[in-house]
């Protein structure tokens, strides 16, 4: 027997029991060791089986490290399912932690599923990239009904105990989070099932919930188009659909052909490949090499956060959420007000917080206009405007007030972190958080690393940016870090295509093509044409400047790049701007031209591919993978092609190199240089994505 697997006797229910740190994977071991261990019970002649794992969870998957193949052959996972299904005893799945993917779909094939109260269950094979390709499309629709599945499996959602037990997946909820009380649940349930001589029903012959959508392709569309917005680009939600389709419409084993198909032709694909990467790189950013494990961390009980703006009221509601007390100061009662409000209204129009949890989480943010406040506050985030001066000020009072060992951090997003924390008598205790806009719905935090930090803040940082549930990134100290440093690149040649007669719809629809939620220009649209515009110098050096003296904001005054209906916000392009952009540049010298699609994608994302590349020379990323989590994260690269460093490997890095030497002499600039590591990796056949500075 597997040594991951072992079987214990409980009177006449056997216990067939996966220990598989961390989480159960069912990697090669786990499923030969099930197999034994069903028919090990089986044939010792136990009267029910009762499948439950050991540690902090069951089943939360297939290994997913194995995916890309290169793992011993061992018995199949539809083995292991068939010889629960056709058991010849009752077999009881008993839940705790997570049930997820393959997990999930080995519960499936217990007669019956006990849980315990906190235990989650969702098949988020579609976050991969994938489906769940172990009968997973067939038995779940067969349970819970096929809304519900398509509405789980587009989404990979995780459902509690309570909505699973509704839904009829889980037969049995144990009032307890112990696994000694699972354990002795499930084995009354086992031996309830044998008293009672209840039925081994197996769920692939449970027809009636699927049989009500047979021919309904209604049901189908309709969640098609429900979900066309979110799912845009995604190959994986549109397969998980048909599958159930399959479910509707054909009997099971004509359905896990389909399942099977399908399954394949997303796991041997681009976006999947991607998808799976991006897991992997997601855990990898968690880890500093040069921070041991058991450095000491602050004890977080108190935050403070300086500027009650979008951005301050946006971070506070971020520690509030997790029930970490808040004071946050602004610099008079007006300002405050206002900035609470809008902390208030962002509650209330959540659909996640109910009436009770906005005034429990408003109860944890107090307001205050007296930095003093700061006091007894454990870490202080600094989130006023971009300015150095200002900031340098603002760490010098901070450094008075907050109490000995208390973390400073600057909301940055782009300037040296290393300048702030010299002006304190502490520049080990401050670092650079930065958070992205909307900081209360934005997963990236871009942390920054003075090269004072300490150990401490560094951990410190990092785990608490776990604990408000962001996606969190170390990087170190450049002008605009590793996304916004990548992004002035991307931004400067946008602006470049203009002047040789690309029009911003024109740039914009290509990235939005690529997957991106909107291109450059429609950002700026966004962000407001006029920051850092200065009427009375109207020095008009930008198109930018030109279309902000013509009175174009940006989306706020209905005008930018676009036109904007005012009541549906749709943005029209506008031949105004066209002309604009056409006499600015012709007045500048630059000849007019047709510029291709192809060559604005090449020119809008190799400057970016260079850029990390040079980041990672310059070792302000820790690795190739972290500067594609910024991304994906921070800026809306589509996960399905990875992240830039990914995307560029998937493309080729030799071919890179060439259209960057290219480009660099026929358009010349910074950005075009071309990185010696990324020329190098393109010779050796290296990879950026596996990249370690
Ligand atoms: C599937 O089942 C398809 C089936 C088709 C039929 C064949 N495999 O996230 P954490 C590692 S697809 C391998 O930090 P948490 C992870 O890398 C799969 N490794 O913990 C990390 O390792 P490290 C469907 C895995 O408590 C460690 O475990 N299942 C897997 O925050 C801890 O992970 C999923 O998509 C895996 N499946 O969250 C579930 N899962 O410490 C994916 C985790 O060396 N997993 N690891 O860095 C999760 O969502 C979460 O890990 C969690 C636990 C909720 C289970």
């Amino acid at each position: 027997m597997s040594e991951s697997v072992r079987v214990e006797r409980d009177g006449d229910v056997a216990l067939v029991i996966v220990n598989n740190p961390p989480v159960n994977a069912l990697s090669w071991h786990v499923r030969q060791g099930l197999f034994d261990g069903i028919t090990q019970a089986t044939e010792s002649g136990a009267s029910a089986i009762v499948v439950i794992c050991d540690g902090r969870t069951f089943i939360a998957g297939a290994d997913i490290s194995e995916f890309g193949g290169g793992a011993p052959q061992a018995v199949g996972l539809q083995e292991v399912q068939s010889a629960m299904e056709d058991a010849p005893v009752p077999v009881i799945a008993a839940i705790h932690g997570t049930a997820l993917g393959g997990g999930l779909e080995v519960a499936l094939c217990a007669h019956y599923r006990v849980s315990v109260a906190s235990a989650k269950f969702g098949l988020p094979e579609v976050n991969l990239g994938l489906l769940p390709g172990a009968g997973g499309t067939q038995r779940l629709p067969r349970l819970v009904g096929v809304p519900k599945a398509l509405e789980m499996m587009t989404t990979g959602r995780h459902i509690s105990s309570a909505e699973a037990k509704e839904g009829g997946l889980v037969d049995d909820v144990v009032d307890s989070d112990s696994l000694d009380d699972l354990r002795a649940a499930a084995v009354a349930f086992a031996n309830k099932a044998v008293d009672e001589n209840m039925p081994r029903t197996r769920v692939r012959d449970r027809n009636e919930l699927v049989e009500q959508h047979k021919g309904d392709e209604q049901t189908f569309a309709d969640f098609r188009k429900g979900i066309a917005r979110k799912t845009r680009g995604f190959l994986a939600p549109e397969y998980n659909i048909r599958c159930i389709e399959a479910a509707a419409n054909l009997p099971f084993d004509e359905g896990l052909k389909v399942e099977g198909k399908l399954f394949m032709e997303l796991m041997t694909g681009p976006q999947s490949a991607a998808q799976r990467y991006y897991f992997f790189a997601e855990r990898a950013a968690n880890k500093i090499p040069d921070i041991p494990k058991d450095t000491p961390l602050i004890d977080v009980q108190k935050v403070g956060v300086l500027g009650a703006g979008t951005m301050g009221g946006g971070i506070a509601m971020n520690f509030a959420n997790v029930g970490i007390p808040v004071t946050i100061v602004e610099r008079d009662q007006e300002s405050l007000d206002r900035g609470l409000g809008v902390v208030r209204k962002n509650y209330e129009r959540s659909r996640s917080t109910t009436p009770e949890q906005v005034e429990e989480r408003m109860a944890l943010i107090t307001g205050s206009t007296d930095k003093a406040d700061f006091a007894d506050c454990d870490m202080v985030i600094e989130a006023v405007f971009e300015d150095m001066d200002l900031k340098k000020s603002i760490f010098k009072e901070l450094d008075e007030i907050c109490k000995p060992g208390a973390l400073l951090a600057s909301n940055t997003s782009a300037l040296d972190v290393n300048e702030i924390a010299a002006v304190t008598s502490r520049p080990e205790s401050v670092i650079g958080m930065h958070f992205f806009s909307p900081a209360n719905v934005m997963k990236l935090l871009e942390n920054v690393r003075g090269d004072k930090s300490s150990d401490s803040v560094v951990a410190t940082t990092m785990a608490i940016g776990k604990k408000i549930k962001k996606v969190s990134v170390m990087v170190g100290v450049c002008p605009g870090f590793v996304g916004n440093r990548m992004l002035f690149m991307r931004g400067a040649e946008a602006e470049r295509m203009l002047m040789e007669g690309a029009t911003p719809a024109q740039v914009d629809n290509v990235l939005y093509e690529f997957g991106f939620p909107m291109g450059p220009f429609s950002m700026s649209d966004l962000a407001g044409l006029d920051i850092g515009w200065k009427e009375e110098t109207s020095s008009s050096s930008t198109i930018r400047e030109i279309l902000c003296e013509n009175g174009r904001r940006g989306q706020k005054n209905g005008r930018g790049y676009y036109t904007y209906d005012p009541d549906t916000r749709a943005a029209t392009p506008d031949p105004e701007v066209e002309q604009l952009i056409k006499d600015f540049a012709i007045s500048k010298g630059h000849e007019q031209r047709e510029v291709s699609d192809q060559e604005i994608l090449e020119r809008l994302l190799y400057p970016m591919v260079n850029e990390g590349a040079k980041i990672l020379e310059e070792k302000i990323a820790i690795r190739g993978s972290d500067i594609d989590v910024v991304w994906v994260n921070g800026y809306g690269w589509p996960v399905y092609r990875g992240g830039p460093m990914h995307w560029a490997d998937s493309v080729g890095l030799a071919e890179i190199v060439e259209k960057i030497k290219g480009y660099s002499e026929s358009l010349g600039g910074k950005h075009w240089t071309l990185s010696p590591l990324l020329e190098q990796l393109a010779t050796d056949g290296g990879q950026l994505q596996t990249y370690t500075s």
